[in-house]
């Protein structure tokens, strides 16, 4: 094991300790690449309290450590089935606030590096919503995708409503959110939720590749991209058009910039 990994398995392990977390969240690093794994398949990993707050602080980890290039974010047979039921049924509007997600899957949206989710299974209401706030999603065929939660009197709190709705439009997102239905990985591909359909079995292997193709591009070209996107939803579309030529024009002064630009003119690879 590559002392960068040992390093993330020492630190996430203590994290675990100090946390009751126990192997609920599973972090690897592979070279440049993080994965990290939601892991109760008996519950279809449904995201408790304990599951959010344990990837909250593996955010905190993979935010500080400038190895990481690329993050995805699976789970073991299934993606998520949504938040816990059985945590949520008796809160109050107050502990359901403080219960909800929405912090973290902020600091996951905001992450400067790419996000890759890999979906099998199912990714249901939270489960979704976590998917949704990553960057891509790729999915297997045997994947089920939906928001359940007007069947079960609630609707999506944890940007679902938001992020679904600026990804497929209104009449979509309304015709997903208000039927609770689900839909398999090649409708939601038509939906435009999911990227990439790969076939069964081939789910990581495919999320790798993707993974260190990013991971090969330029991080800091990648970074500012991201960011230039992010900024569509903040400022008018004027201001986002001279905000994203003020990060273009600045990419001038970055190494990569004349790194990408000589290798071209050299007939050869650029070396990130
Ligand atoms: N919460 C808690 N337990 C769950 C959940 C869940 N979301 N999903 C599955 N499980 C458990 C089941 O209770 C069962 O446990 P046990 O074996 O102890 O009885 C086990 O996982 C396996 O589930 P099933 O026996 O039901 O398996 P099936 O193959 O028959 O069905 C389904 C699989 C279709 C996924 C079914 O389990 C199901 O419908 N699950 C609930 C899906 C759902 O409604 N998700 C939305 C939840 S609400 C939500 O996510 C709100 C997010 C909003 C904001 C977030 C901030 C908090």
């Amino acid at each position: 094991m590559a002392v960068s990994q040992r390093k993330a398995f020492i630190t996430i392990n203590r994290l675990a300790r100090g946390f009751k977390m126990a192997n609920s969240i599973l972090f690897e690093k592979k070279e440049n690449i993080a994965v990290l794994k939601i892991n109760r398949p008996e519950r279809y990993n449904a995201l408790s309290r304990t599951i959010v707050e344990a990837l909250d602080r593996v955010l905190d980890l993979i935010r500080n450590d400038y190895e990481i290039r690329v993050l995805i974010i699976t789970g073991e047979k299934n993606f998520a089935a949504g938040a816990d039921i059985e945590e949520m049924a008796e809160l109050t509007p107050k502990e359901a606030k403080a219960f909800s997600f929405s912090r973290t899957f902020l600091k996951l949206e905001n992450l400067e590096v790419p996000t890759i989710a890999a979906v099998s299974g199912y990714a249901l209401g939270g489960g979704l919503e976590l998917a949704l706030a990553c960057d891509l999603r790729i999915a297997s065929e045997d994947a089920k995708i939906g928001f359940p939660e007007i069947n079960l009197g609630i609707m999506p709190g944890a940007g679902g409503t938001v992020r679904l709705t600026k990804l497929i439009g209104e009449a979509k997102a309304k015709e997903l959110i208000f039927l609770g239905e689900s839909l398999t990985a090649s409708e939601a591909y038509q939906f435009g939720i999911i990227n990439r359909v790969v076939k069964d079995g081939a789910l990581m292997d495919e999320a790798l590749m993707l993974a260190e193709k990013l991971a090969e591009k330029s991080p800091n070209a990648l970074r500012n991209a991201k960011k230039s996107i992010a900024n569509k939803d903040k400022h008018s579309s004027k201001e986002a058009f001279i905000h994203e030529a003020e990060i273009w024009s600045d990419l001038f002064s970055s190494n990569d910039q004349k790194e990408g630009m000589k290798a071209f003119l050299e007939k050869r690879k650029p070396i990130y």
